[in-house]
């Protein structure tokens, strides 16, 4: 087996893959090994993550490099952020891996804010207000089971847990760690007065650890089920600091866009920026590799058209034996002539042929916690329509206008707010991830942003994880030359307004 190689570990929202990367002639190949759709699990009144299942098939995926001639020399291991689980003194899991759309942190603003300002929180921590950061996560968890956190003897997020499978070592990695509203942002370190502020117990938190950083090699009985013994290397763990390591940055200043379940719209910064004006447009200061800061704005993004297509096809994304929150294909919603299963290529053509008619599409605020967990995307869609006084869609082609008008509309704005703090304007989009193969959204966001857009590379997680091991190793001298690998590698396809 190839072992001058490395192995990412990519577990979105919506689906999981291992991707090996290796370098040949100064570029950087990749091959898919492994995907998997992720999937929430009903447990306790919760909406959680299958840990389990993650584990499974993160051993799966890492058999599959062998099995595809690959034994990777290390493992990176990147997920969405946010969400924890919590260990006992003998390393057993306490409590569920409740999901960040559950529906736990309902309330919990008002329970924060009457403990520290909002301004104060984001002055020391530079965190979007969002229902699902981690602080208010865990402020739920305080009130519905305060015994699981005096049992619990460790935090760890969801990739370190994964980390901790692999290797039995605990480590907290930074990027992620910034997704928390725990961690100062200037610092880098936990903030000792908000936790103590919140009482959030100091003593679960690890110190935390950097990306590239060595958690050593998996242990023999990883190795034994995998048929190789690689080491277990911290890439940036938070899927967002990966992707944005692998934006190719072409025609700068450049908007960076990491599009898959969220869409991550913003720039790279050398410091965060916790001011009043930034705490107003409600942009994040997320901790990046080497000292760099993602500013950025979380929009809805393609979680609205996942939703729609799990809708249309009668796939509940939550499972659960008493088949709750089944999606319902929608009464008035015609998606005749198909005869199969519904497609994202589908959706596509129906916007475009929509598009192709005429329609004016009718505009919500995708950034509408309404959207966050509806029942049904659809129903959610032509109500908040029908509110703003808005014609309901009525077709597929109908719908699905709506939500590229709308989320593109969000894009255009965010940049707006990108612009007026940072007092220049930008010339280019980048866009990476799955959703940048979506060649309706690409020319829908050139044409109402008014700027070209960059679309690829698809597997820009992955890649940013790759680099991150193949700096550690040494393959790159810097972060700069390994991104300009990236640019050099892969296809990047222009769009413009
Ligand atoms: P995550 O990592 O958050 O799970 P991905 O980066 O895999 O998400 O992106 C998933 C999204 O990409 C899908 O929701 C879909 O909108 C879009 N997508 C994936 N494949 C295609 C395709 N072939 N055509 C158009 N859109 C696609
Ligand atoms: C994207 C992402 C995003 C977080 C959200 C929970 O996958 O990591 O950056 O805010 O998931």
């Amino acid at each position: 087996a190839r072992t001058d190689c490395y192995a990412a570990v990519d577990i979105g929202a919506s689906s999981g893959r291992v991707v090996v990367g290796y370098v040949e002639d100064g570029l950087i190949r990749l091959q898919e090994v492994h995907r998997f759709d992720n999937r929430q699990v009903r447990r306790h009144g919760h909406d959680c993550w299958d840990v389990d299942l993650l584990h499974t098939e993160l051993l799966r995926g890492l058999a599959c490099c062998k099995e595809a001639g690959f034994a990777p020399k290390t493992v990176g291991i990147d997920t969405w952020g946010v969400d924890f689980v919590l260990l006992d003194a003998d390393d057993n899991l306490v409590g569920d891996a409740v999901a960040y759309r559950d529906a736990r942190t309902n309330g919990m603003y008002e329970v924060a804010d009457a403990i520290m300002a909002p301004e104060e929180l984001y002055r020391r921590v530079g965190l979007q207000r969002q229902p699902f950061n981690t602080i208010y996560q865990l402020l739920a968890l305080q009130r519905e089971h305060p015994e699981q956190l005096e049992a619990a003897d460790t935090f760890l997020m969801i990739p370190d847990y994964l980390n901790f499978l692999l290797t039995g070592q605990k480590a907290v990695e930074y990027t992620n760690a910034s997704t928390t509203g725990l961690l100062n942002a200037e610092t880098g370190a936990w903030d000792e007065t908000v936790m103590a502020a919140f009482a959030i117990p100091r003593r679960l938190f690890p110190n935390v650890t950097h990306a590239g950083a060595s958690l050593g090699s998996v242990l023999p009985e990883v190795a034994e089920v995998i048929g190789y013994e690689p080491r277990v290397v911290l890439p940036a763990t938070h899927d967002t600091g990966s992707a944005y390591l692998a934006v190719p940055a072409c025609e700068p200043p450049a908007v960076f866009l990491s599009s898959g379940t969220w869409s991550l719209l913003g720039v790279e910064n050398r410091s965060p920026i916790c001011s009043e004006g930034a705490f107003r447009a409600n942009f994040t200061n997320e901790g990046g590799y080497h000292f760099r800061y993602r500013f950025l704005k979380n929009i809805m993004g393609l979680w609205m058209i996942q939703s729609i297509r799990r809708e249309l096809n009668g796939i509940a994304y939550v499972v659960d034996e008493k088949a709750i929150r089944k999606g319902r294909l929608h009464q008035y919603m015609r998606v005749e002539g198909l005869g199969h299963e519904v497609g994202f290529a589908d959706l596509i053509k129906a916007a475009d042929e929509a598009e192709a008619a005429g329609v004016i599409a009718s505009i919500v605020n995708v950034n509408d916690d309404r959207f966050l967990a509806p029942d049904s995307m659809i129903e959610e869609i032509c109500a908040a329509c029908e509110e703003a006084g808005q014609p309901a869609p009525e077709t597929l082609g109908e719908l699905m206008l709506c939500v590229y008008e709308s989320l593109a509309r969000c894009y255009r704005d965010a940049i707006e707010g990108l612009t007026a703090l940072a007092g220049h304007g930008y010339a280019s989009i980048n866009i990476v991830g799955g959703g940048c193969r979506d060649d309706h959204l690409n020319r829908r966001t050139a044409q109402v942003c008014g700027l070209p857009v960059y679309a690829g590379p698809v597997e820009g997680t992955a890649l940013g994880n790759l680099a991150v091991q193949m700096l550690a190793d040494g393959a790159f001298p810097h972060l700069k030359a390994v991104r300009a690998a990236i640019a050099e590698s892969f296809e990047v396809t222009k769009v413009e307004p």
